[in-house]
């Protein structure tokens, strides 16, 4: 049952006590089996993965095994062998002449480890290099079968699901938490082929035709002198571009947006941005766009949040999946379409919808959902897994089909294109992630990295040697035919005019959000504009801002001490999309994280009690004293995951503090106490207060915590700080607070 959910730490009550994760009871601790720290001496056969974690699935949905077996070519026995399987007796010494003597070239097994080491890296990804993925599942409502005929939409029917995540400028090892749209690309392994829709978190993109593309990644990539900076667009050459080339508006406001620091990969909307085209059973066509709601809803970090993150944390997004999918906390969205009438003009309202900088706002076009994903288990290998998986915007089923939006044409090449590089050659759909879960006879053979031993002498059509076989499918028996769509036209390197409207829909999205939203946006231009260094593109920027709004470029030119230019065209007049703003809902809290903070003078009866409301609640309590171990060794034991020199405000959407936690004056890196009289504080205690006041997150106290928080500088009778009384009061007026995810009235706090 893939709702089905445990608390998000998997807490047992409290009996045992966890690791500093609050999922796996820690060894030794009581509770738990001994710990074991010598090296084991018996042979035994490796261990199989965690629960949480799968490989690719090795039969699909109708039986049929999918060759795609990840045990086959994984290690197996208990004794180190060559890559050939003959055992070996040391991998510690090469083989010398004498122990002090020369190394031998014989040394085969010397040569094979350090060869394969030396090729153990592929070429990362030009694009979207960092990521983070997970398995699932896909559940078809049924309620696309009037539009399509994918049979994967078809009620009830459960199609297996690897999704990545990724941000798009940096390198492999880059931050999570950068300024950038996010990748969200979803491969469905369906019974009548591998369908993957390669979207991102924002719904328009910086360029209407694929043939830009080079320029907008070159211009928004590390500059090529000195490469830095790394993994963000706050430099020359991203506003130099963006500001000469007015159709990035749109996205580029997007980016500036709280879009562009998600809370969570588990909070973030994604979209199929370009319109697509669904093909019902009759063979009737109808126009849509892809939208994935999260259940979880739509969260971001606030800059100074996200920044810091980027230090204590560069895998928060990745570890923050991997972590809550491990507790049993699946993280589930809806999939939504819109649909328009498949008209010659291909416009709805107005809109073209073959350009691919502009929405639809739901107001007027709803998105229905259409089947529910839940992403239920962690991959078991990185590499073979989140590295190896090839997505395609070409990999479609029957019911589904492309557009002529000139950007998704260019995709359609581009993907295998790169892949045969990074992947090393034409064989990588056999790699068991890429693998469809559908039978494949397909009459490609032999080329690098083959692994199939095909049979018969045809791999030819029309043959008569092999039987004939393999034949050709046709619309009763589930072949994908192109929708015979009309093309005629002029050979020309045009745009339609409608795509010459840049401003209209930038103005559309700052006037749907929310005042502190814009005050976070302003807060962007500033910060990337003010890290240019040409006056030129700083004077152009602004001039693009005075097209999208009056207030909104007066704001940011008084931040860098620029005058306001003048529009230089009228502004338009949009009617606001309330859906696209993030502010004013109430959302579930499952997987939020609880940071207690507790000193041995704690009430630590207090701090037992809301860990275990916490858990119940579908939270994660993790509790934060000046040292490692356990409060309280004579009694019933508070575990500590963190302390105070491991804990940071940016992991905890709430704070809670269980009375003075105390100096921890006698702790090594112990930091003395500020604040002045009594209590006086750690001072990494109060900037962990300090943040998490101005970055808007709830914080509650009882038990004597008010003058530390005073201490820290935050207001007693501030919003969103709730102090006195239970610690489950306390606990409750903050689990409502996070429902809304931030203390919006405390804004703007920190931007
Ligand atoms: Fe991509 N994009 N893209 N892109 N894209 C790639 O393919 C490309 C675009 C997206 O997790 C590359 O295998 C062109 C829009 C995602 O593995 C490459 C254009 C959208 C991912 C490529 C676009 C995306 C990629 C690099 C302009 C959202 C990561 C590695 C026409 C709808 C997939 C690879 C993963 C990756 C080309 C624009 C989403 C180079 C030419 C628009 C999520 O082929």
């Amino acid at each position: 049952e893939p709702t089905a959910r445990r608390p998000a730490t998997g807490g047992t009550g409290g009996e045992a006590v966890t690791d500093d994760r609050g999922t796996q009871p820690i060894p030794g601790a009581p509770g738990s089996a001994p710990p074991s720290v010598e090296e084991p001496v018996q042979p035994r056969e490796p261990l199989p993965p965690k629960p949480d974690q799968t490989g690719p699935e090795t039969v699909s949905p109708t039986g049929q095994p999918t060759g795609a077996d990840p045990a086959r070519n994984a290690q197996s026995g208990a004794y180190l062998t060559t890559a050939q399987g003959a055992r070996l007796y040391d991998t510690d010494h090469s083989l010398k002449a004498g122990p002090r003597g020369p190394v031998l070239l014989q040394d085969h097994h010397l040569r094979e480890k350090i060869t394969h080491f030396d090729h153990e890296r592929i070429p990362e990804r030009v694009v979207h290099a960092r990521g983070a993925a997970a398995h699932g599942v896909f559940r078809g409502y049924g309620t696309a079968a009037k539009v399509s005929k994918a049979a994967f939409l078809a009620k009830d029917v459960e199609t297996p699901v690897f999704v990545r995540f990724s941000t798009v400028l940096g390198s492999r090892g880059s931050a999570d938490t950068v300024r950038d749209t996010r990748g969200f690309a979803t491969k469905f392994y369906t019974e009548e082929g591998v369908f993957d829709l390669v979207g991102n978190n924002m719904p328009v993109f910086f360029i209407q035709d694929a043939i830009k593309f080079p320029d907008i990644i070159h211009a928004g990539k590390p500059h090529p002198d000195r490469e830095i900076p790394q993994a963000q667009s706050a430099h020359d050459t991203f506003w130099d571009f963006v500001t000469l080339h007015t159709e990035a508006t749109h996205h580029t406001l997007w980016n500036m947006s709280d879009r562009g620091i998600p809370r969570s990969y588990r909070m973030m909307e994604g979209f199929g941005v370009h319109t697509f085209r669904l093909v019902d059973a009759e063979g009737g066509t109808t126009l849509v766009k892809f939208h994935w709601k999260p259940k979880l809803g739509v969260h971001s970090q606030v800059w100074e949040e996200a920044q810091i993150t980027g230090g204590v944390d560069p895998d928060f997004h990745r570890r923050d999946l991997a972590d809550a999918i491990e507790a049993g906390a699946f993280p589930q969205w809806e999939l939504g379409i819109q649909t328009f009438p498949d008209n010659p003009e291909q416009t709805f309202r107005g809109i073209d919808l073959l350009d691919p900088t502009k929405i639809v706002p739901e107001e007027i076009a709803p998105v229905q959902p259409i089947g529910l994903m839940t992403l239920n288990a962690n991959p078991s290998n990185f590499f073979a897994e989140t590295e190896q998986v090839a997505f395609h915007l070409g990999n479609m089923v029957p019911g589904i089909d492309v557009t002529n939006d000139p950007l998704l044409q260019g995709r359609l090449f581009s993907y295998v294109d790169t892949q045969l590089t990074r992947l090393g050659g034409p064989n990588f759909p056999q790699l068991p992630i890429n693998r469809t879960h559908a039978p494949v006879n397909d009459m490609l053979r032999d080329g690098m990295h083959q692994t199939a031993v095909h049979r018969g002498v045809a791999p030819y059509r029309p043959n008569s040697l092999d039987g004939g076989c393999p034949f050709h499918a046709g619309a009763d028996t589930r072949a994908f035919i192109e929708v015979p769509a009309e093309v005629e036209g002029r050979k020309v390197r045009e745009a339609p005019e409608s795509f010459d409207d840049h401003f209209s829909q930038p103005r559309l999205f700052w006037l749907s959000m929310s005042p502190v939203e814009r005050e976070h946006i302003i807060g962007a231009y500033t910060f990337e504009l003010g890290k240019c260094y040409e006056q030129a593109v700083k004077e152009r920027g602004l001039k693009v801002l005075a097209r999208i709004d009056g207030e909104l470029c007066r704001k940011v030119a008084a931040g860098l001490g620029l005058p306001v230019p003048e529009p230089d065209g009228p502004l338009a007049d949009p009617e606001p999309s309330p859906a696209l703003s993030q502010v004013g809902s109430v959302w579930p809290v499952d997987g939020r994280i609880i940071g207690i903070v507790a000193g041995r003078d704690a009430d630590l009866d207090g701090v037992r009690a809301v860990r275990t409301a916490v858990l119940e609640a579908g939270m994660v309590p993790l509790v934060i004293a000046p040292a490692g171990g356990v409060l309280d060794a004579d009694g019933e034991p508070v575990t500590v995951q963190r302390t105070f020199a491991t804990a940071r405000s940016v992991e905890f959407d709430a704070v809670l503090l269980a009375g003075a936690p105390g100096s921890g004056a006698d702790v090594a890196g112990a930091r003395g106490t500020r604040g002045g009289g009594e209590p006086g504080a750690d001072p990494r205690v109060l900037v962990l207060l300090d943040e998490a006041y101005r970055h808007g997150k709830a914080i509650g106290s009882w038990a004597g915590g008010e003058p530390v928080l005073a201490a820290a500088g935050v207001p007693g009778d501030a919003p969103g700080v709730v102090n006195g009384g239970t610690a489950t009061g306390v606990l409750e007026e903050i689990t409502r607070l996070l429902g809304e995810h931030r203390v919006w009235d405390r804004f703007p706090a920190a931007s």
